[in-house]
């Protein structure tokens, strides 16, 4: 037995882990071989022997390495951890024991992006999967959420046409990860539910900075069960201590090709270092006699409960602490499933949700080969598990006993009924006609993507129109382009003009009717707090020749906020000094490296590097670039002229004080008479992520 709760799903995995510390190659079935490398022939030149059972064995297994990648949200990253509530403050509300004892509840949480294969970008404009397995007490509760509080589509039923618009265009497969192509437009331009939806889609929530910094959400209504068999409903909502910060568009595309792997590496290497990702959790509850009393269905899953209409009550948190032993082996067979739930949760009858509780389970059985998945040691409970269930493709367990029945009195009647803690369906009154229809209740498509429109700061609806011509103008057909836009002047006049003009398709009339002015500041990202810079990638430019005193000074006060600094020069061979300081070994070769994939650039003093610099293409792009995306810069002493190269326009220093304008914070000074207030100057810009209030349109980056 765990000592803490929190290990208990470790110290379960211990049975399945395989350690080749120490150990001698051998066959499957354990018989040990001295010699991989060539097969059994029929002398030095001849044919291969079938009876070369190590040769076969090998490449049989590796015949059937791969498995089907899933259909949706094929490339992801995870990682194990523990859930705490905070206290037992939902005791009223639901028997669901993780939250409300206060215990450590061990996780794996599963981040992915939608729309590309397992091996595409992890930057792509997309929605990013937010799946967490609790292993509690209870048994497995899993919540497969997203980043985004709706959907595309209001019933399951037209998931397949949605995924088949989105997914590459079928007679050439192109294009891959990506939502700007014909078929996606097509769909979403005759199918206006998935506007809302879309509003996200195209704003800087689909592109996270990191799966640390993004928020989850469950989507659907749920609902929470008392002892007394009440129901309340739920809304769930992950918040990440780092706040919510996204890339920029251009940003993305190149990461894509700078390091593919982005977002899966940051989680990796926060994880390895022991900073470790957060969020809270938080809950909208909703008194079952209000059901109705909202202007759109609580059982529509492309509509919110807006956060100052049913505030977010926090009631625990989620640290993610270890990373998996062996991706396919846990964060590709993980196996999520919304029916997975423990007593105390249950459903709502929100048809897109009765449609995943089918859907999940089927998935699973074509994906992972057959019934027994569960098995998998990702997948296992850390409640004990005793099913009549038996055999089946990759059956694990060894039965013991002559019955595998119920009601038996062979077997002593076991596993036997159990009287207490026991899963017990919500009862929910349901009358009515069998109908293939959608509510009235669902119909209107319009409001909540105002809300959403209306809710965003200026540079945020900058972002979002941006996005649209970007999409749109990728798209051929000038029909589809001219019937989206017809569909955004449902949402706001101005928008469809601005998207209108981008891609030359003619602005619409204003409505007759105008739209409503209501906000839902919650919204907007920016509105977010700023938080300390951990873990926050900052780039120093240097080369022979630069203060490596203030670089050392620089270093020591951000490594003391949290964050990574990493000098960057030409050569990965030690730098010279500039002035009295000692000789500094650069972290990597800058042309290995890209300002894309860092949060800040500093450049230090030091005449003779800057000269370097200044004549390196590579080094003066860096910059520019690192500008043009709102990022924080930094310079001292001769520093501020590569800004000045780079075409930097914000104010900079003239004197030894720290000036701070735009994000970008500069002084003459150097070495040993840096002000502090420099470093704290520079560390206050790294929480606030980027600067929008720069004109950065002329710089070519
Ligand atoms: Fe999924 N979804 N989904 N989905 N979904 C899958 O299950 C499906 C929906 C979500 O990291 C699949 O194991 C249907 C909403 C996540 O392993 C599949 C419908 C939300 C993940 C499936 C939806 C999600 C999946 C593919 C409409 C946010 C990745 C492989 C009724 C609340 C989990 C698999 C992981 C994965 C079906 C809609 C989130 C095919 C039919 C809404 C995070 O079963």
């Amino acid at each position: 037995m765990a000592q803490h709760r929190e290990d208990a799903k470790n110290e379960q995995l211990d049975g399945s882990r395989v350690d080749p510390e120490g150990s001698v190659l051998t066959t499957q079935q354990g018989v040990r071989v001295d010699h991989t490398d060539d097969s059994l022939t029929a002398g030095s030149r001849g044919p291969t022997l079938l009876e070369d059972f190590h040769a076969r064995e090998k490449i049989t297994h590796f015949d059937h390495e791969r498995i089907p990648e899933r259909v949706v949200h094929a490339r992801g990253a995870g990682a194990y951890g523990f859930f705490e509530a905070y206290d037992d403050a939902l005791a009223d509300y639901t028997v669901a024991e993780f939250l409300t004892s206060g215990e450590k509840i061990p996780v794996f949480v599963r981040f992915s992006t939608v729309a590309g294969s397992r091996g595409s970008a992890d930057t792509v404009r997309d929605v990013r999967g937010f799946a967490t397995k609790f292993y509690t007490r209870q048994g497995n509760y899993d919540l497969v959420g997203n980043n985004m509080p709706v959907f595309f589509i209001q019933d399951g039923i037209k998931f397949p046409d949605f995924v088949h618009a989105v997914k590459p265009e079928p007679h050439n497969e192109i294009p891959q990860a990506q939502s700007a192509h014909d078929t996606f437009w097509d769909f979403v331009s005759l199918q206006p539910e998935s506007l809302h939806m879309v509003l996200w889609l195209m704003s800087d929530r689909a592109l996270p900075r990191s799966y640390r910094m993004m928020q989850g959400f469950g989507v659907h209504t749920f609902r929470l069960v008392n002892a007394e068999g009440k129901g309340t409903f739920v809304k769930f909502h992950w918040k990440p201590a780092l706040g919510t910060h996204s890339l920029v568009w251009d940003e993305c595309q190149k990461i894509a090709g700078k390091d593919p792997d982005f977002n899966r590496r940051d989680l990796w290497d926060a994880i390895e270092s022991g900073q470790y990702p957060e969020w809270e959790l938080g809950v909208q509850l909703v008194d079952e006699d209000s059901e109705h009393d909202f202007d759109f269905d609580l059982l529509d899953a492309t509509k919110i409960i807006p956060e100052e209409q049913v505030p977010v009550r926090p009631v625990g948190r989620m640290v993610l602490d270890r990373n998996p032993d062996d991706f396919f082996a846990e964060t590709e067979q993980i196996a999520f499933h919304t029916a997975n739930i423990v007593p105390g949760i249950d459903f709502t009858n929100d048809p897109l949700l009765q449609a995943r509780n089918f859907s999940y389970l089927d998935t699973q059985l074509i994906r992972l080969g057959g019934p027994n998945f569960s098995q998998l040691p990702v997948n296992r409970p850390i409640a004990p598990v005793h099913t009549n269930q038996r055999d089946g493709y990759g059956q694990q367990n060894v039965h013991k006993g002559r019955t595998s029945y119920f009601p038996n009195s062979r077997g002593g009647g076991c596993p036997a009924i159990a009287d207490s803690g026991v899963f017990r369906h919500y009862t929910e009154a349901v009358a009515g006609n069998k109908i293939r229809d959608r509510s009235e209740s669902f119909k209107d498509f319009y409001s909540q993507a105002t809300l959403f429109w209306n809710s965003m700061s200026p540079i945020e609806r900058e972002h979002i129109v941006a996005a649209f011509r970007f999409e749109l103008g990728k798209v051929e057909d000038r029909e589809v382009r001219a019937r989206t836009v017809a569909e955004l002047n449902n949402v706001d006049h101005d928008l469809a003009a601005e998207v209108a003009e981008g891609i030359g398709v003619s602005v619409p009339a204003a409505p007759a009717t105008p739209h409503h002015d209501r906000t839902s500041p919650a919204l907007s990202q920016l509105n977010q707090p700023s938080v300390a810079p951990t873990s926050r990638k900052v780039a120093v430019l240097a080369a022979d020749g630069v203060d490596t005193i203030g670089v050392g000074r620089l270093v020591e006060a951000l490594t003391a906020e949290g964050a990574i600094v990493e000098v960057l020069a030409p050569t990965e061979a030690e730098l010279r000094p500039g002035g009295e300081g000692d000789p500094l070994r650069p972290d990597r070769q800058l042309n290995t490296m890209a300002s894309v994939l860092y949060d800040a650039v500093v450049v230090p003093c030091g005449p003779s590097a800057i000269n370097v610099l200044e004549r390196d293409g590579y080094a003066v792009h860096f910059v520019a670039e690192a500008y043009k995306h709102g990022k924080p810069v930094a310079a001292f002493g001769s520093g501020l002229d590569l800004l000045r190269r780079a075409g930097v326009t914000s104010k900079l220093a003239d004197d030894a004080e720290t000036l701070i304008d735009q994000g970008v914070v500069t002084t003459t000074a150097a070495e040993a008479t840096l002000p502090d207030g420099f470093f704290a100057s520079f560390t206050a810009q790294l929480g606030e992520h980027r600067s929008w209030l720069r004109k950065t349109d002329a710089i070519p980056a």
